[in-house]
């Protein structure tokens, strides 16, 4: 087969992927040249997938308990089981949880049946926990959840502020294009975000606002652009209503101090923004993520309505989409909060659904949002409950409470493609899903284009796309009429239909010429963006009136993080890993970059709390406990904490991030406060720690930290705990074993090989002198290495220490490029790229190299 153009899996930047197939379940994946949204350029994790679509860990066949069913079987059990409780309690009684991780076509079928023809509103998703704030901003403003702005815009600006994004590893084909018009253009650049990130740390200005202050900043800029004559009176006066009392009550607030930045940064701030009218806004996490979270949305999207920076290029409120369907999700209406097409809960809009699917019946109005969904969940409310694509034991806020929900619900049905998640565990049917690779529909991106995803590889084993067992049980619930898809491409069609009926340009989302495509179209169909470049150009807005709105904005004293002592938990990404680390984590070159979840504190809490860089600590919320390795850092605020989202039940005995955020959650969008959570930390002292290097998967370790990652061979499993030490020697595989035991020292080194190969090698010390772990890593890959240098844990003649991987792709580590900058007197990241070729693949490190430059802030840490 000749390279397959489909569209990357992971983040909302959407990239056009070129994939290869090479042989049975392996393929070469390059970036396509002529995709819009990359233009042939791709992050690690994109680079990287040809590591993940093995079958290792797969979900081949279906499972009724734990015995495998045929599909006639499962299928019937969930018609049954959904009928009979529709029956016995109410539509209500039922409900799916999706994923903007779920393709459009897939999307469409269950929220077909779900409000249509189920008639219940109980479809929500994650995106609930990622978009929910940016949609019902939208649709507070402009009247429809329409992104103003395209990636063009970025080219375009002479400003650009990032809010609540750590845009560098978590869209980093976005920041790719950012830091290409820098260079272009002289671009500036701000970023506001609490913790210094590799994103921040490239920017012209870094505000590192106490979190949750995001309201008062941009009131405050909202003022002061006012008081500087930047508002743009014509264009208030044609295209936007001004509610009464508006100006006079904007709150006039001592924003430095709130904010607990410098007056100074303040100003410097204030003064880029009146320079350059082409300003973009670009928003993601920092500002969905809050319990102010649709405000945060408004305040900025005010302040582009008032000074007219929007519907011109270069200029616009920007939100981006966290998963690669996010934004299809929306579409099709998979949000609880909307009904579908962008339409809501009217008595016209219903009937208008209801008229086009030809349904028996249609819901009442909004389902319960994913919160309110798992609440109903634990207190017996809900007898059936279908999880499509997402993990909701490791992903909703306050997850042991998500834990006690799925178990008290009667019927759980999970779609995944792996067999064994946190969440599948409480499932009484699993389902195969298709994974990226071998399903066939569309997404959607951050600027409304729509792209194919194509597949490339046979479906293994029994697994079938989301949308087809989704139509198959509206067809055994007695739905044969609505349900009869030949394909994505028929689904493709009448969800195109429907986003035009009865249209009549009251809503920008219309994709109604795409209605009668063919399939060999469908099949052809190249990239296209809804609404245009600029969707709001001709200055109209889907509202009654056509104008846009401005939106008033209490100020509540929750928005002033300046006053409050106690420790705040911020929880988000790492650059190469994704979500629960499913995928991601089966890429070895991916787990290279961190290891370990790590919990990041400033030096000076640290100190307060007695933590030791490297050491351990337990982070306690009011919702529950985990641990982490504590990384010391100046690019945290005092009195806060970062920890990753990644780490599972699979993958760690304690690291777990999910359990830790309540379910404070924005009144409008409903979506959690995952970014600030009031916590405790202190020094979790294990008598020893080490480590565990296999060459198959080991089973859990009974200790107290444990956390798994990848290696190019195998396996690292982390671990610390009390006790004997000897005892972990169980964890090993059988074969040639060596072993040093020094009793008193608590010292226990063991490795056994197999024909001269690496099967397994322990390290355990209570007294914390362990030797460093890759050179051990790589002997698995090796052939005869000399049992005494296994145990001592390096060669006879030493390698140089080439630290941490910062450039994944041409493994190239901390140390070497610390020592190339040096010797060669490098000044910038492509001077490194030329002498090293760090950083010049997929570009994800370049900040991280940046970094270790002598020019940077941070080079002296390094
Ligand atoms: N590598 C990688 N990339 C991903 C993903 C992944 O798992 N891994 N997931 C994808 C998904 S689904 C999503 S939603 C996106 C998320 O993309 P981002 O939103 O960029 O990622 P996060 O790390 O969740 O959070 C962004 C930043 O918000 C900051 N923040 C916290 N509180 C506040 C605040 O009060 N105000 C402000 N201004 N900032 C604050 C945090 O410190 C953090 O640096 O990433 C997508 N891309
Ligand atoms: N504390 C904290 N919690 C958070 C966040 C945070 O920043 N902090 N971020 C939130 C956000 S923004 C998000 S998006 C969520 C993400 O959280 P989840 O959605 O729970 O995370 P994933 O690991 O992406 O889960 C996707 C699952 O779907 C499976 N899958 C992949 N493709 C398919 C498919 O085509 N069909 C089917 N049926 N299954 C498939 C994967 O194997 C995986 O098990 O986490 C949220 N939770
Ligand atoms: S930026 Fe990276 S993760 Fe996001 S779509 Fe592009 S290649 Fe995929
Ligand atoms: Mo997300």
């Amino acid at each position: 087969m000749s390279g397959v153009r489909t569209t990357c899996p992971y983040c909302g930047v959407g990239c056009g992927v070129i994939a290869t197939p090479t042989g049975e379940r392996t393929a070469a994946i390059k970036g396509d040249a002529d995709h819009p949204a990359n233009r042939g350029k791709l992050c690690s994790k994109g680079t990287h997938l040809g590591e993940t679509i093995g079958l290792e860990g797969r979900l081949l066949h279906p499972m009724i308990g734990a015995k495998r069913a045929s599909w006639d079987e499962a299928l019937d059990l969930i018609a049954a089981r959904f009928s009979a409780a529709i029956a016995e309690h109410g539509p209500d009684s039922v409900a799916f949880y999706a994923s903007g991780q779920m393709l459009s076509e897939d999307y469409y079928v269950a929220n077909k049946l779900m409000k249509g023809f189920i008639g219940t509103g109980n479809i929500d998703t994650n995106s609930r926990l990622c978009m929910s704030s940016a949609v019902a901003a939208h649709v507070r403003a402009f009247g429809e959840d329409v992104v103003p702005c395209s990636y063009d815009d970025l080219d375009a600006a002479d400003l650009i502020i990032l809010v609540g994004s750590n845009t560098a590893w978590c869209h980093p084909v976005i920041w790719q294009r950012i830091e290409a018009a820098r260079k272009a253009r002289g671009t500036k650049l701000v970023v506001i975000d609490p913790r210094r990130t590799e994103t921040a740390e490239c920017a012209d200005l870094h505000l590192a606002i106490a979190p949750d202050t995001d309201v008062a900043l941009f009131t405050g800029l909202l003022a002061e652009a006012q008081r500087r004559w930047q508002l743009d009176g014509r264009y208030l006066a044609e295209c936007v209503s001004v509610p009464a009392g508006f100006w006079k009550d904007l709150p006039k607030l001592d924003v430095a101090r709130i904010c607990d930045i410098a007056p100074e940064d303040l100003r410097a701030f204030y003064d880029l923004f009146v320079a350059h009218p082409r300003t973009v806004t670009l928003f993601s996490q920092g500002v969905n993520q809050s319990v102010r979270g649709t405000d945060k949305g408004n305040a900025v999207i005010n302040l582009h309505l008032a000074t007219g920076r929007i519907g011109k290029p270069g200029a616009g409120p920007f939100s981006i989409t966290g998963q690669p369907n996010a934004m299809g999700g929306r579409e099709v209406g998979g949000l609880a909060s909307t009904l579908a097409a962008h339409m809501g809960f009217s008595d016209a809009e219903r009937d208008r659904a209801q008229r086009f699917w030809r349904s028996p019946t249609i819901c009442a109005g909004p389902g319960l949002k994913a919160v309110d969904l798992f609440n109903a969940m634990a207190r017996g409310k809900i007898k059936a409950v279908w999880i499509m694509a997402t993990n909701p034991a490791v992903s909703m806020p306050d997850a042991r409470m998500a834990r006690v929900a799925l178990a008290n619900c009667p019927f759980v049905v999970v779609s995944d493609c792996i067999a064994e998640t946190d969440t599948s565990l409480y499932a009484q049917v699993k389902l195969p899903a298709l994974g990226w690779g071998e399903k066939d529909g569309t997404v959607t991106n951050s600027e409304r284009r729509v792209s194919r995803q194509r597949p490339f590889l046979a479906p293994p084993g029994e697994t079938r796309a989301d949308w087809w067992a989704v139509a198959e049980v509206g067809r055994r619930m007695g739905f044969a009429n609505g349900f009869d898809f030949a394909g994505p491409a028929s689904i493709f069609r009448e969800f195109a239909a429907q986003t035009g009926f009865e249209n009549e340009g009251s809503r920008a989302l219309d994709l109604s010429d795409k209605a009668g495509l063919g399939d060999a179209d469908y099949d052809a169909m190249a990239p296209f963006q809804w609404g245009g470049v600029s969707p709001f150009a001709e200055r109209r807005y889907p509202t009654s009136d056509g104008r846009a709105r401005l939106v008033p904005i209490a100020f509540s004293p929750r928005d002033d993080g300046g006053r409050d002592t106690r420790l705040r938990l911020n929880t988000g990404r790492y650059r190469d890993q994704w979500h629960t680390m499913t995928r991601t984590g089966l890429s070895p070159t991916l787990s290279q970059h961190r290891r370990e979840p790590l919990v990041e504190i400033h030096p000076d809490t640290a100190r307060s709390y007695g933590l030791n860089d490297g050491g351990l600590a337990r982070v306690t919320t009011a919702q529950g406990n985990s641990i982490f390795r504590v990384a010391i850092t100046s690019s945290m605020r005092r009195r806060e904490v970062f920890v990753p989202i990644h780490w599972t039940d699979k993958t760690s005995g304690a690291g777990r991030t999910g359990l830790l955020p309540g379910d404070d959650r924005d009144p409008i969008s409903g979506q959690p406060g995952f970014k600030n959570t009031p916590a405790t930390i202190a020094p979790f002292k294990p008598e020893w720690s080490g480590f565990l290097i296999t060459r198959d998967r080991p089973v859990a370790p009974d200790c107290a930290y444990w956390t798994l990652v990848r290696t190019a061979h195998g396996w690292l499993t982390e671990i610390a705990g009390k006790g004997d030490p000897a005892m972990l020697r169980a964890l090993l595989p059988t074969g040639e074993r060596a072993e040093m035991i020094d009793a008193r020292r608590g010292v226990v080194r063991a490795a056994v090989a197999v024909d001269g190969i690496m099967h397994g090698a322990l390290f355990v010390s209570r007294i914390g002198d362990l030797p460093p772990r890759e050179w051990l890593i790589a002997q698995f890959g090796a052939t005869d290495t000399p049992t005494m240098e296994m145990l001592a844990g390096r060669p006879a003649k030493p390698a140089p220490d080439r630290g941490p991987i910062i450039c994944v792709c041409f493994d190239v580590g901390m140390k070497t490029i610390i020592a190339a900058i040096a010797e060669r007197s490098l000044m910038t990241v492509e001077a490194v790229g030329a002498a090293i070729n760090a950083g010049t693949n997929c570009g994800s490190c370049r900040p991280a190299i940046a970094k270790l430059l002598p020019a940077s802030k941070d080079s002296a840490h390094a």
